[in-house]
């Protein structure tokens, strides 16, 4: 029942990940760290749904378009633009540090030469060509960590028990030697992966349709950590990943999860689409973005290139504004942690890792002054980080033998502002200390 009312819900869109809840964070820390330091990734959703631009997968499994007419598209799958390092320049110029690509998604066509079967960019579609190989190539020429998206679904699979939103081919209690065959079939794909691109990160997805046991996640695991015991797992192999994963879904008070990506569209949906032109503008991506990091996660932002591999223009343009605005105020998110509470400043910050410097990110066209409080600190300098325009301050309602900070109102004037968002700079003579009391006399 409760699988029903799981699959009900999608249309492909929504999807909260379960808390990692296997794997005890300290013995990843290390391992975690480039991650924890990255902010940005690239979410890449290619596949042969490009070709009619439909929902991937969704879109045969909802019954919008029957199955033999969905695969039918891997006659149109061309990638004759496919220029994986002008894809792997985008990444670097929108200041992402990993991207991740879909190797094969719920439909089960593989983007990379598999010798599980014969369903993938290079054996069924006339592009002939494996995408993932020198997409990961120009990657690690960049010094971008790369990701393989991976669905543990696989709807075509003749052996997979899911198949139509209202119909499966069979129960795995019912056919135990089916269900193997198909585990040997998807960890056959796995060692695969893992051996011929040693992915950086694994993305999976698609386990909420059977049980740990059943995917055998713990082997799963094992079989990517023997080939490389510093690749990070996301949460979506029923507990043992190593961090969460919210999608399309704003957290609103700060995660408790060590780590997590927030995974976004770029306008409404995964793959191309070229009705859906309802892009988020690089207003609304830069401040989904200083939002995540300010609350200790990263923005995993997705694209959905064409069946020629070229990029829609838009998307372009919105990774390139994010690039630049990256460029000019990255200082106050890559290498930093959390920020402070929203009681102190009404909007995010993020601190140095040393927490010597706060950084205050001011959206819209607000002016000073600005507000800090409960700053117990002496301040040294107020800086914009994008045009290192000085700032004044003023502490205001400071009493001589209180323990209660003053009010800091900060002067912000018109000039200083950046087209998007405005980051402060505030070096504190040492590491913060915030009061978070009550005020009054104790
Ligand atoms: O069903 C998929 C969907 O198509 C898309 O791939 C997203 C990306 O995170 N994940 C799934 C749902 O959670």
């Amino acid at each position: 029942m409760k699988k029903i009312i799981l699959l009900a819900l999608f249309s492909g869109a929504l999807f909260c990940a379960k808390a990692q809840n296997k794997i005890d964070p300290n013995t990843i820390k290390d391992k975690m760290q480039w991650f924890a330091d990255a902010k940005l990734g690239i979410f890449i959703h290619t596949g042969i749904y490009s070709v009619n631009g439909i929902g991937e997968s969704w879109s045969f499994h909802n019954k919008l378009i029957s199955h033999p007419d969905y695969m039918k598209q891997v006659k149109g799958f061309t990638l004759k633009n496919y220029d994986p390092a002008y894809w792997a320049d985008l990444v670097q110029e929108s200041g992402a540090r990993y991207s991740v690509i879909t190797t094969k998604h719920h439909d089960g066509v593989a983007m990379y030469d598999t010798k599980m079967n014969n369903l993938s960019s290079v054996k069924a579609t006339p592009a002939k060509r494996d995408m993932v190989k020198p997409f990961f190539e120009e990657l690690r020429k960049r010094n971008i960590k790369t990701g393989a998206y991976f669905s543990l679904i696989d709807w075509t699979n003749k052996d997979y028990p899911g198949f139509l939103k209202d119909s499966s081919r069979y129960k795995i209690a019912n056919d135990y030697g089916r269900w193997n065959k198909f585990r040997s079939f998807f960890q056959g794909q796995i060692k695969e992966i893992s051996e011929k691109f040693n992915p950086d990160l694994w993305w999976f997805d698609g386990d909420w349709e059977h049980s740990a046991e059943e995917w055998e996640s713990q082997k799963v695991r094992q079989i990517m950590l023997a080939r490389n015991p510093n690749t990070i797992i996301n949460g979506r192999l029923q507990g043992y990943g190593d961090y969460d994963t919210p999608e399309q879904n704003f957290p609103v008070k700060r995660p408790t999860f060590k780590w997590w990506e927030l995974c976004m569209t770029i306008n409404d949906n995964w793959g191309y689409q070229p009705q859906d032109q309802n892009w988020k503008t690089p207003y609304e991506v830069i401040t989904i973005f200083v939002d995540a990091v300010s609350n200790g996660g990263n923005l995993l932002l997705d694209i959905g290139p064409k069946e020629d591999g070229s990029i829609p223009e838009q998307e372009v343009h919105i990774l390139k504004e994010l690039g630049a605005w990256n460029k000019r105020n990255g200082e106050g998110i890559f290498n930093t942690v959390a920020g402070i509470d929203l009681g102190h400043f009404y909007g995010p910050t993020t601190l140095s890792k040393d927490s010597t410097t706060l950084y205050l990110f001011v959206y819209g066209k607000a002016t000073g002054p600005l507000l800090l409080k409960g700053l117990d600190n002496k301040i040294e300098s107020i800086t914009t980080v994008g045009t290192g325009v000085a700032l004044t301050h003023k502490v205001v309602g400071k009493i001589s033998w209180s323990p209660v900070p003053g009010l800091v109102y900060i002067d912000l004037p018109e000039s200083a502002l950046d087209q998007y968002v405005t980051v402060l700079k505030v070096k504190l003579d040492k590491p913060i200390k915030l009061y978070t009391g009550q005020g009054g006399l104790q």
